[in-house]
């Protein structure tokens, strides 16, 4: 197997060899894109440009509102049925490295030349040469850092600029939630320190955006979230339900219901925390799934399809309603919990 380190190495060559020729590469961030897909897409597209490739982003729908604030969104591409480009010569999956992580266009990744990914989640499919999949990362930014860094010094040329600092870090700090998660380590705060004493970033207003900035009907809809909660298990599981009623009568979308989830693992005594969600593109049940570590929640969501991390995933059932979706999973969840705790004790 090679380690992180070749398959970097091998992507920059690549990369290298690519920038010879003006060959094409498309990034292809995960469907429902958060700050940190769209981070590192449109960072290594700008940093491969700069090298000599032709590049572009493709996205699967519109921006989320939440993410207005990040720069150079006017070169991100959306995808459509029968949108007439020529091929490419390498198609990148950005956090994330399975095909239906992407959806449509997965059409892209099998009709180019080359593929390959840059992710952070728990291998869930079998990885090729180009696949840089480091789940001990905080971030795909913090591992898109590493390789325009690699471009940097091979070129001698400076690649980052404060565009790419900006959404770099606003990758690293949601995916950290602002440097508190136990994916912190002493490399994002370097990376930090690098970006911020060479380009004026305001990290305050970057915090801002992504965790203060709200609406009343935001609010409103996370109070009518949060007493709705249910505890199972006594108080080891949290459980919540998000119906489109609800979204609708507050105006609100449902882009970040995550941290919502994370904000439950706060109460005392929580393990799991479940939060259900009625969803409308893709059709289904959507459940993100956060926990303490010592439930693991990438297996977990491994199994209906989806994935993650140890301590947040996620997953969506299709075909499913919002009871019967909550009801086989709760149960399920029990069963994963009580044999950890049993595998603890013994
Ligand atoms: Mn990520």
């Amino acid at each position: 197997m090679s380690n992180e380190k070749d398959i970097r190495r091998r992507l920059v060559e690549v990369v290298l060899d690519l920038a010879s020729v003006n060959g094409r590469i498309v990034f292809l961030p995960h469907e429902r894109l958060d700050a940190d897909a769209l981070g590192a897409s449109i960072s290594l597209a700008e940093a491969f440009r700069a090298v000599g490739c032709e590049t572009m982003v493709l996205a699967d729908l519109e921006l989320p509102e939440s993410l207005s604030h990040l720069p150079l969104l006017d070169t991100v591409h959306i995808d459509e049925p029968g949108l007439m480009c020529s091929p490419f010569d390498l198609a990148l999956a950005i956090d994330c490295h399975e095909e239906q992580r992407v959806g449509e266009r997965a059409r892209w990744l099998t009709e180019s030349r080359l593929r390959g990914s840059v992710d952070h989640h728990v291998v869930s499919t079998e990885l090729g040469r180009l696949d840089l999949v480091v789940p001990s990362a905080s971030s795909t930014c913090e591992l898109a850092f590493e390789i325009i860094w690699d471009l940097e010094l091979h070129l001698a040329k400076p690649l980052f600029n404060r565009d790419i600092a900006v959404l770099l870090l606003a990758g690293i700090v949601t995916d950290t939630g602002r440097y508190t998660y136990s994916n912190t380590t002493p490399i994002v705060f370097r990376q930090a320190a690098f970006l911020l004493e060479r380009f004026d970033v305001d990290l305050a207003a970057l915090n801002y955006d992504f965790f203060e900035r709200t609406t009343v009907g935001r609010l409103q809809f996370k109070g009518d979230i949060f007493s709705g909660i249910t505890a199972f298990d006594g108080g080891r599981i949290l459980v919540a339900s998000v119906t489109r009623e609800m979204i609708d009568r507050r105006g609100v979308t449902d882009d970040d219901l995550g941290n919502f989830a994370s904000e439950m693992m706060g109460a005392d005594g929580t393990e799991v925390t479940l939060l259900f969600s009625e969803s409308v593109e893709p059709p289904g049940v959507r459940v993100n799934i956060r926990s303490n570590g010592r439930f693991d929640a990438a297996q977990f969501a491994i199994r209906y399809g989806g994935g993650g991390h140890l301590r947040a995933a996620g997953a969506t059932l299709k075909d499913i309603t919002l009871d019967e979706a909550m009801e086989s999973i709760i149960r399920e969840a029990k069963t994963v919990l009580d044999a950890s705790s049993g595998e603890l004790r013994s």
